[in-house]
């Protein structure tokens, strides 16, 4: 599927209300919500990340544009929910303590509900604490995000502190967060996008 490219645009000029009209168009056309995610308005993300790195923008348009895909997503949110699940199985998810980037943690939060768990959102800047509140409500899946690599060790952490505990399960994604980085700090799972996510999380429920 090909980039939209006014989606794209929008996203990167922060342009919320051109944002929702495009993705209600692209869905009156029909056209699916994955390839507007990953093919749009993760990508137009990207690009801000990279124009930052390059210092040709800075914070506040980073934030912008990050307001404008949540504007998208309120819409895509509620059609990617759905599900016909009866009984579901719940997952915890936060963005790591420290940690402010939500938008990834978000669409992984919504990819779930729409594969029928019952997703418990921590927000971000979450602690060990935070996640125990979660165990205590009969969560046994904690979904741990991290964008900075500041922030991700933060992951290592959480792991050591589940680590006598067999029920529980620790499965971490981000950007800077790979399969090795997963596998040196003892994580049970990783998923590079939403879609692995609902994968590695549906391989858990389904040997427990
Ligand atoms: C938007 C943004 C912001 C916004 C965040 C707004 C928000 N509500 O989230 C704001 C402006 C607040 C921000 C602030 C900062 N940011 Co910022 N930000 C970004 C940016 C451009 C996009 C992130 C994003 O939303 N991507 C789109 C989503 C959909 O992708 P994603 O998060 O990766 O999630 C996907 C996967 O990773 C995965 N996933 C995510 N979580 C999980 C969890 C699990 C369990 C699983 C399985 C999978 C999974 O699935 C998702 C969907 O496919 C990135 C660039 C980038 N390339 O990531 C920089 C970036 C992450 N930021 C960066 C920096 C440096 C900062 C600041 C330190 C800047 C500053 N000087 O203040 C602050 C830190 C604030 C803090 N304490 O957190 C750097 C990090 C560099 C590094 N190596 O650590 C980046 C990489 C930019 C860059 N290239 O330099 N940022």
């Amino acid at each position: 599927m090909a980039r939209q490219e006014k989606l794209y645009q929008a996203v990167i000029d922060g342009n919320r209300e051109n944002v929702k009209k495009l993705v209600k168009q692209s869905l009156d056309q029909n056209i699916g919500i994955e390839p507007l995610l990953y093919d749009s308005m993760i990508p137009a993300m990207r690009e801000m990340g990279e124009r930052f790195s390059r210092s040709e923008i800075f914070v506040p348009q980073m934030l912008i544009s990050a307001r404008a895909m949540q504007a998208g997503l309120t819409i895509l949110g509620p059609i990617l929910a759905q599900s016909e699940r009866e009984a579901p199985l719940k997952v915890a998810i936060g963005t790591v303590k420290d940690d402010l980037h939500d938008i990834g943690k978000n669409l992984v939060a919504i990819m779930l509900k729409g594969a029928g768990y019952e997703v418990i959102d921590l927000g971000t800047n979450c602690s060990i604490e935070k996640y125990d509140e979660a165990v205590e409500q009969g969560v046994n899946i904690i979904m741990c995000s991290a964008l900075l690599t500041t922030t991700r060790d933060y992951i290592k952490k959480v792991v050591e502190h589940y680590n006598d505990n067999n029920a529980i399960k620790v499965i971490v994604g981000g950007a800077p967060i790979d399969q090795k980085f997963a596998d040196s700090v003892g994580a049970d799972g990783y998923g590079k996008d939403a879609n692995e996510a609902v994968k590695i999380v549906e391989q858990i429920t389904a040997t427990q």
